[in-house]
């Protein structure tokens, strides 16, 4: 007798990614040329609409050719509200409020949006970086709105609906590459939330998935972050500690790492971005008094930023007028990132002085409005800002700065916080 082999039905054909931005934006266009059909959906209307021309409102290499032929092929399109689909998976913004506070208002807003579309049978994975308990609680939140269904915080197994934590793991500048080749931890409510969520990310994803509880995926997203920024924080106190004894932290670093088991990062002018600057304060407030080194981490890598900006009020006063070139404000190379950029925070500290400041960003088009808005802060051009300053801080180790010969530094005062013209006067 003659077997019919029957093609597999892939496992989602239907899936919504809930915020277009740096994480939700890429994940849904390369869902969609895995030829799910996908929605996304975003609260800020001109991201929708640009979207759906085509368009993409952030800088990340190959993600325009990307967008562009997901959405020409019809599988990608961008809305304000939900819609039924058969995943939902929640990218939004987990910032902090005052005192370090994690603000969970965008995953709870999330939550409910989701809610009232849901249907038995439904995925729910959170993506976003969040303190540990936030699965469940999402869980609770659709619960209080849809009390027909059964949610896993309460009915495990027996429930109708999966809800797992899956936390993004991407380079910002390498997205496309580490979205599909990354191994991935998926934690869920429930073994069987894990499986269901594992069975949507193997649709695209290459790399391991590695299946926990929601719990433990939560904390193992908030160490990998804060294992990077305690690193980076010995790196930062040692160029201080190089710097008061006369020594160039780049050359002893490149030394000490010859020993085979020593690996010391690259010290900077502090450390930004929304993902390391902020995850290890979820730790933090979370577990207060055992989080002792990963609390003193943040408050070098944030006084690094303060460090260098008295270096260069100190350096300012053997000028009248000074004019200083800031070259950089994303929070590091080659992308237009400005979200907790210490270069930012440096060029505003600075703009509080009777300075000139010639701010050079060639990854955005415009000075984000709080530095536009201070009288003496101007964007420039390279070239142009280099030959009308007395001082150059180098803030961010951008490609079009690494060409800049040492000889248009001469008789300049030269800050370079990354190292990028180590050994130039
Ligand atoms: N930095 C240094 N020295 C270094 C390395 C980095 O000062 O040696 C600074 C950078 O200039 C930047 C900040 O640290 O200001 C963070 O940059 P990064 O490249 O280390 O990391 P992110 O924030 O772009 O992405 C991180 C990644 N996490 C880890 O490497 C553990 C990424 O995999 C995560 O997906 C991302 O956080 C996230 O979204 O959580």
């Amino acid at each position: 007798m003659k077997r019919v082999i029957t093609p597999k039905a892939p496992a989602f054909t239907k899936v919504s990614v809930l915020g277009l931005g740096y994480v939700g934006l890429p994940m849904a266009a390369v869902m969609a040329t895995r030829g799910i059909e996908v929605i996304g959906i975003d609260v800020n209307k001109s991201v929708v609409e640009k979207i759906n021309a085509g368009g993409i409102h952030i800088v990340e290499p190959g993600l325009d050719i990307v967008v562009r032929g997901a959405v020409a092929a019809g599988n990608l399109r961008a809305s304000l509200t939900p819609e039924p689909a058969e995943a939902f998976i929640i990218a939004v913004p987990t910032p902090f409020k005052e005192n370090n506070v994690p603000d969970m208002r965008y995953c709870e807003e999330a939550a409910r949006a989701i809610a009232p579309v849901l249907k038995a049978g439904d995925l729910v994975v959170l993506e976003s970086t969040s303190p540990v308990g936030t699965t469940e609680d999402i869980s609770r939140w659709m619960a209080a709105i849809r009390p027909d269904l059964k949610f896993p915080h309460q009915h495990g197994e027996a429930a109708d609906i999966c809800i797992a934590h899956s936390p993004e793991r991407i380079l910002p500048g390498r997205v496309l590459i580490e979205l599909v080749a990354n191994s991935r931890i998926i934690g869920g409510i429930t073994p069987k939330c894990a499986q269901r969520a594992a069975a949507l990310y193997r649709m695209f994803v290459e790399g391991e998935l590695h299946l926990t509880n929601a719990r433990t995926a939560e904390l193992a997203k908030l160490s990998e972050n804060s294992f990077r920024d305690v690193n980076i924080a010995f790196a930062n106190e040692l160029s201080m500690v190089c710097e008061k004894v006369g020594v160039d932290v780049w050359e002893m670093i490149r030394l000490a790492n010859c020993h085979p088991r020593v690996n010391i990062l690259q010290p900077g002018p502090g450390v930004g971005g929304h993902c390391i600057a902020v995850d290890p304060w979820f730790i933090v407030h979370a577990a207060p008094e055992e989080a002792r080194l990963i609390r003193t981490s943040r408050e070098i890598n944030e006084h690094k930023a303060e460090h260098v900006v008295d270096r260069v009020r100190h350096a300012a006063e053997r000028f009248r007028a000074p004019v200083i070139a800031c070259l950089g404000l994303s929070y590091k190379a080659d992308i237009d990132d400005l979200r907790e950029s210490p270069a930012v925070h440096i060029v505003k500290e600075l703009a509080k002085g009777d300075f000139q400041i010639l701010a050079v960003e060639p990854n955005v088009h415009a000075l984000p409005a709080d530095l536009a808005a201070c009288a003496n802060v101007e964007h420039a051009d390279l070239d142009d800002a280099i030959e009308r300053a007395d001082i150059v801080v180098l803030l961010v180790d951008h490609k079009e700065f690494k060409l800049v010969p040492k000889s248009a530094l001469l008789a300049r005062i030269v800050v370079d916080t990354r190292g990028v013209w180590a050994g130039t006067p």
